[in-house]
């Protein structure tokens, strides 16, 4: 099943034949680089490579004006004309959760398509999704249309779910970060959801969102005393998982607004994340705010 929109499909195309060779070329790649990506987190070898090889193919494609990526300090401007109007705006996270590699845990390839000129606010996402390389690599794809979920193999996508919803009843919780730094109010919500739900947490942003997408929930990496601003960047991670999960009928919000809605100041803004269902996420939002 393709999507609607021409370039959009050449960018989800792009990405899904990449995963394979993304998930073949982490063997060998499990170290880490020196230096620090521009959010000042280590880099594994996998996270550049994965990044270079993603560049190279997105800023190729007709109708993609702006690639940006959760490994560079700047926007590549694409094509002839990047500011032209037709031009979409391609975000990544190569390589989500990388610190899982050398525990061979989940791992996932984070994508924001923006008809806007980055930084972006999410309400300008046309798609947005993932690849989720698990026991086997699946693909999320969200547009204004529908959620779907496919499966990848030999660089093909295989449809498995049309019109993803969030299950009505919520199962599984994750929060990330520690507790003795999560916030007074924040810590007196999960004491509540964690008497109500399953805890799953596998530290990779994706694996932990699917599992909500899959059974119902909420995910949260919430503001913390250490850092208000949140761990995890808006326009990489918080804008495209929170237009899939509010395409399926849930809910985002960065303890006080859906995280379509904030006005991104600079490329690497962080932002605290909470995604589930919507009645877990008003409960938080009364709660923190
Ligand atoms: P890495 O890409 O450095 O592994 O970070 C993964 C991540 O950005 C996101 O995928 C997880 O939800 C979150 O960080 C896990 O953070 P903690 O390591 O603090 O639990």
């Amino acid at each position: 099943m393709t999507v609607s929109d021409p370039v959009v499909e050449d960018v989800v195309t792009t990405i899904s034949r990449s995963a394979t060779e993304i998930r073949q070329g982490l063997i060998g790649r499990r170290g880490t680089v020196e230096g620090e990506n521009p959010s000042g987190d280590t880099q594994a070898e996998a996270d550049v490579w994965a990044d270079e090889l993603l560049g190279d193919r997105i800023a190729g494609i007709d109708g993609v004006g702006q690639y940006a990526s959760e490994e560079r300090a700047d926007i590549v401007d694409c094509g002839d004309d990047p500011a032209a109007s037709a031009a979409y705006a391609v975000a990544v996270d190569p390589l989500d959760g990388s610190s899982n590699l050398k525990s061979n845990n989940t791992m996932g390839t984070i994508f924001g398509v923006y008809d806007a000129a980055l930084p972006a606010r999410g309400d300008t996402l046309v798609a947005a999704g993932y690849v989720l390389y698990g026991p086997i690599t699946t693909m999320v794809i969200a547009t204004d249309d529908t959620v779907s979920e496919y499966e990848l193999t030999g660089g093909e996508r295989t449809i498995v779910e049309r019109d993803v919803t969030l299950p009505a009843e919520p199962v599984v919780y994750g929060f990330g970060g520690r507790v003795p730094d999560w916030p007074a109010d924040f810590r007196e919500y999960a004491r509540e959801i964690e008497r109500e739900l399953k805890l799953r947490y596998g530290g990779a942003l994706i694996g932990d969102v699917n599992q909500v997408l899959t059974y119902g929930g909420t995910f949260g990496y919430p503001a913390l005393e250490s850092r208000p601003e949140g761990k995890l960047r808006l326009q990489f991670e918080g804008n495209p998982i929170g237009y899939v999960v509010e395409q399926a009928g849930g809910r985002s919000s960065n303890g006080t607004q859906s995280l379509l809605t904030v006005d991104p100041d600079e490329l690497h803004d962080r932002t605290p994340l909470h995604v589930g269902n919507d009645d877990l996420i008003d409960r938080l939002e009364s709660t923190v705010a």
